[in-house]
């Protein structure tokens, strides 16, 4: 029902919205003016677990060939007016084959790309007989872009709205066992004033009438579709819906704690009967059993651990990235075994200062990247060969961290970043956040609710990013992040806030209330463009005005220049690989000084790799920043920054240089011997 009506006030939303969309700015402008924004409850996400096969649990993957349809841009809402959704979409429409998970914007050779508005997938998938008994089926998705509505056999399931976070819903009465069954999602990417992030509809005259067109001040492509895996999983009807896991380590980092939480839903069971129980059992790396324990009546519960392994950062430690396994086992007050559930768990601590930032007792200082989910054809489609590769080059660079700008990254590659000890500063999808309104807050809120209840158990995040460049110097912007903050730090107390912002200090309303400033900067790229002798002071001056304003750590999250491969040029100039060499050099410099300071804590370039924009006459292919091409190969730029970074971490780690960092040129004992 709530579908229903929701898609009915959709067809004149979507019809009032994008007619005015570009009169919106403007209304909402006035509005916040006189608008207080309230602190209204977010919904509370449940269960989520990521899929996992085990002796009570099956999971099975959706992900392949579906079937595609794109709607008429000008009738967004036909397929739920006509029911799309209760037969196979080829009855309705012709269909053409998509790829899951992908975006689908640059799977064909028509101007899909540019598609503004509704599309729709489905295919079929057998329920075998076994899962018609005793247990629960729940259909899951790891992210759907933008919006997803979601039916099973003509059914509706579910509803979500946010890219990039995963949800769920039980099947189990739906489906049809040892039989055939229709999956139908329709995916809108369409970005309003209120979504997360912000855009803009609007209609503009074109050579055959009008056409409807999105924009948004983002720099980086609005992918669509179904871009992660699609699990259909089982449980028992009794079941372990979540696990929340802390960890705490002794003042010598020789003991070690596993605070466990752990929530059941079931309605098997009786609702007077408390006497369920949780036994944990915690596994090292070789899989011998070093801790177990018993649950309390409340299902938490403590494992201590001897001589424990911390979970360290890349370089940080010879053996970086521990993790240990979790096995909880749901009881029944007579014992009987209803579910298990394992997860990774790394043991570790967080503590930060107004000039530090600190895990297992000693300091951090970030040196990685900004990045993006992005690659040629599969656009932000979940991609494991890509996410391999993008981590091989994390190691070869000796970068020890980077930030999901701006949205949240896959699970499978948070789970990597576990295990190779890669730190994440973790974004929700606010970039650009302007025009302070009631329902954009509610939204935000609700992306970084969804947000901590998906990655609150990776020892890899260190740090919540609340927001990319948000315009902190508008009517509102303060108590706007003041709710944001307060929300991110009552759902986890154990990591620091930040936000990388671009306005300039003296206009910033929202670092009072962070944890940790980052800022982003671009000296000798859209400031002074190609001055090189106009960074290094900038940088530092700019960085000891943040401190001195907010006395609180200062991070550079954002500094680079766009670099056309293959362009040298000497003298340095814009565009050149030698210009972003420069470039990046005049940062260290900075860095270095800065260092010295205390409460600079990391420097972060933009970006990793090349990425697809929106079309602007200044993008040529896409955005040009990253260290590597698109294609994952290294500009000039990456030797050097592997340099730094090496040398970074010899100097504050410890660790030692890779045979390869530097290039026979001479036998330089010689060299030295003769001058
Ligand atoms: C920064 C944004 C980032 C852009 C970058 C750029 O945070 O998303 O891609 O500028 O323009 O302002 O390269």
């Amino acid at each position: 029902m709530h579908l229903k009506i929701h898609l009915k006030c959709r067809k004149y939303e979507i019809w009032a919205l994008w007619l005015f969309s570009f009169v919106s700015g403007l209304v909402l402008l006035h509005f916040s003016i006189a608008l207080i924004l309230i602190n209204k409850e977010v919904p509370q996400s449940r269960g989520m677990l990521y899929p996992r096969e085990s002796e009570t649990r099956e999971v099975r993957s959706l992900d392949g060939i579906w079937n595609f349809v794109r709607s008429d841009q000008t009738n967004p809402t036909q397929g739920v007016r006509e029911e799309w959704y209760g037969k196979d979409l080829s009855r309705s429409r012709p269909t053409i084959p998509m790829p899951v998970p992908a975006s689908y914007n640059d799977i064909t050779t028509d101007n899909l790309r540019d598609h503004v508005g509704t599309v729709w997938y489905d295919r079929k998938f057998f329920a075998p007989r076994s899962w018609a008994v005793d247990q629960r089926v729940w259909l899951r998705f790891g992210s759907v872009h933008y919006e997803a509505y979601v039916w099973v056999n003509g059914q509706k399931v579910v509803k979500h709205e946010i890219g990039h976070l995963p949800f769920e819903a039980e099947v189990t009465h739906l489906l049809n066992y040892g039989a055939e069954n229709r999956i139908t999602v329709m995916c809108d990417n369409a970005l309003i004033q209120t979504t997360v992030p912000q855009g803009r509809i609007t209609e503009l005259p074109n050579d055959d009438g009008m056409t409807i067109v999105q924009s948004y001040t983002f720099d980086f492509f609005n992918y669509a579709g179904i871009h992660r895996s699609v699990h259909l999983y089982t449980t028992p009807k009794t079941f372990i819906e979540e696990v929340v896991i802390t960890t705490n380590l002794s003042k010598d980092n020789v003991g070690g704690e596993v605070i466990y939480s752990v929530k059941f839903n079931g309605s098997a069971v009786n609702e007077a009967d408390n006497s369920l129980y949780v036994r944990a059992q915690l596994y090292d790396r070789e899989g011998k059993l070093v801790a177990n324990g018993t649950s309390d009546e409340e299902l938490c519960g403590s494992l201590q651990v001897d001589n424990v392994n911390p979970w360290w950062p890349y370089l940080m430690h010879p053996e970086p990235g521990y993790l240990y396994q979790l096995e909880v086992k749901l009881h029944a007050s007579n014992d009987d075994l209803l579910d298990v559930y394992r997860l990774k768990v790394g043991v570790r601590t967080l503590s930060w200062s107004n000039a530090t930032f600190q895990i297992n007792g000693r300091p951090v200082y970030f040196r990685g990247f900004g990045r993006h989910e992005d690659a040629d054809v599969r656009g932000k489609g979940l991609d494991n060969a890509l996410m391999v590769r993008d981590f091989n080059l994390l190691k070869w660079i000796g970068a020890n961290a980077y930030r999901t700008s701006h949205y949240p990254y896959s699970e499978e590659s948070m789970q990597f970043a576990d295990e190779h000890g890669i730190m994440i500063v973790d974004e929700c999808p606010s970039v650009d956040a302007e025009n302070y309104n009631q329902e954009l807050l509610g939204k935000h809120k609700s992306s970084l609710e969804q947000l901590i209840h998906r990655d609150r158990n990776h020892p890899s995040v260190v740090m919540w990013s609340i927001a990319n460049e948000p315009r902190t110097r508008e009517m509102n912007a303060d108590s706007y992040f003041q709710l944001v903050a307060n929300l991110t730090r009552s759902l986890d107390k154990t990591r620091p806030i930040t936000a990388a912002i671009a306005t300039p200090w003296t206009d910033d309303k929202a670092g009072r209330f962070l944890d940790i400033i980052s800022f982003n900067r671009y000296n000798a790229w859209y400031s002074n463009t190609g001055r090189l002798d106009m960074v290094t002071k900038k940088v530092v001056e700019e960085a000891v005005a943040w401190n001195k304003h907010y006395n609180k750590p200062v991070i550079m999250a954002e500094y680079g220049a766009d670099t056309l491969e293959g362009l040298h040029l000497q003298p340095a100039y814009v565009w050149s690989e030698e210009f972003q060499t420069e470039v990046f050099a005049r940062h260290f410099k900075a860095f270095d000084i800065l260092r010295k300071k205390g409460w600079f804590i990391g420097e972060f370039v933009w970006n990793f790799a090349d990425f697809k924009t929106a079309q602007s006459y200044t993008r040529v292919g896409g955005n040009k920043k990253g260290v590597f091409t698109r294609a994952r190969q290294p500009k000039a730029s990456a030797h050097l920054l592997r340099k730094r970074y090496f040398a970074l971490a010899r100097e504050l780690d410890d660790s030692s240089f890779p045979e390869d960092l530097f290039t026979y040129i001479a036998d330089m004992g010689k060299v030295e011997e003769n001058t």
